[in-house]
């Protein structure tokens, strides 16, 4: 990976190489963290983090889940994050605040753990790949089912939870595929291991509701909302594995991935095979929204000046 200069740990700013941690840590034991994912763009006004404040609000929400009491406000956070990007002086780069159980006791009972907090930033290119998004990426069904929300709380975006996404990246990647699929346990489509999913067809989109064991992501949200804006349908409904074989386009959203076509599932081609119509229509829109190009989204921005480099 790419690194920056320092890193933010528990209210102070430490060079990168320094930001350790004790290896009885809780949360690396048992899985007892919350993070997010967030990035931040160069912007014509500057560097802008893409809807902060809603990243802020569910990694509050995922520790409210998991009984976690973060040490800091969430105002708090949102200027660590101004500090650290114009620390490292980074103008674009993704952004990974993580809250954990740490180092002061072992067992599942975690309530005496203290709760730390870090926020790293690094420059990150495309994570499915340099022309993921404009060539699309093949997909397959995973063999794992999407944890359900009686065994955890698929709304956290709580570290421990991964692991199910983990199994199912792996196994697709050994078959050689680029991304995975994965069915809640009722059958119905859910998420792919880091993005959510949406499918067209006869000019109509659908995603699954968050009923299906989805996490509620930032990027869905904005594409139901670009969507609604350029007058197209889109339903939030269940749907099995055979209606994603059958779609005319199938596109994924994340912040890390952003938005990307998937051309290819379960070694069914979809559509033609090439990124769709209303797949680059709503794509061209969302980039527009994320570099502040488009008036109707810089309400999403919030802007850092970040200093340019010197010398
Ligand atoms: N589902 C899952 C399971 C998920 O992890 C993500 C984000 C999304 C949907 C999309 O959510 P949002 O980013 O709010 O639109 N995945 C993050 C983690 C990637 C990683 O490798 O780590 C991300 O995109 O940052």
């Amino acid at each position: 990976m790419e690194q920056a200069d320092l890193i933010w740990h528990n209210g102070e700013l430490v060079a990168w190489e320094d930001a350790k941690i004790h290896v009885l840590t809780h949360g690396l034991h048992y899985g007892t963290g919350v993070f997010e994912g967030v990035r931040a763009y160069e912007t014509a006004r500057g560097t802008a983090i893409f809807r902060h404040q809603d990243h802020i609000d569910r990694l509050y929400k995922s520790a409210e889940l998991y009984y976690m009491p973060i040490p800091f406000t969430p105002e708090e956070i949102r200027t660590a994050t101004h500090e650290l990007l114009i620390a490292n002086g980074l103008r674009e780069c993704y952004i990974r605040p993580i809250a954990y159980r740490g180092y002061g006791t072992m067992g599942l009972f975690p309530l005496e753990a203290p709760v730390d907090v870090s926020i790293a930033a690094w420059p990150w290119g495309a994570y499915l790949g340099e022309d993921s998004k404009s060539v699309g990426v093949r997909a397959k069904v995973s063999s794992w089912r999407k944890i359900s929300g009686d065994s955890m709380i698929p709304a956290a975006k709580a570290t421990g939870q991964y692991l199910n996404s983990i199994l199912a990246k792996i196994e697709v990647h050994k078959a050689g595929y680029h991304e995975a699929v994965l069915l809640d346990e009722r059958g119905y489509v859910s998420e792919c291991s880091g993005e959510n999913i949406f499918i067209v067809r006869d000019g109509r989109i659908s995603t699954p509701p968050l009923s299906a064991g989805n996490l509620d992501g930032i990027s869905r949200r904005s594409i139901i909302q670009i969507a609604a804006d350029r007058g197209f349908e889109l339903v939030e409904r269940d749907f099995d594995r055979g209606e994603l074989y059958l779609a005319d386009e199938v596109f994924i959203t994340g912040t890390a991935a952003e938005l990307v076509p998937v051309c290819e599932i379960d070694d069914h081609t979809i559509g033609d095979g090439v990124r769709g119509l209303i797949t680059t229509e709503l794509q061209r829109t969302y980039e527009d929204a994320l570099f502040g190009r488009d008036e109707r989204y810089l309400r999403w921005l919030d802007f850092v000046q970040v200093p340019a480099p010197t010398a």
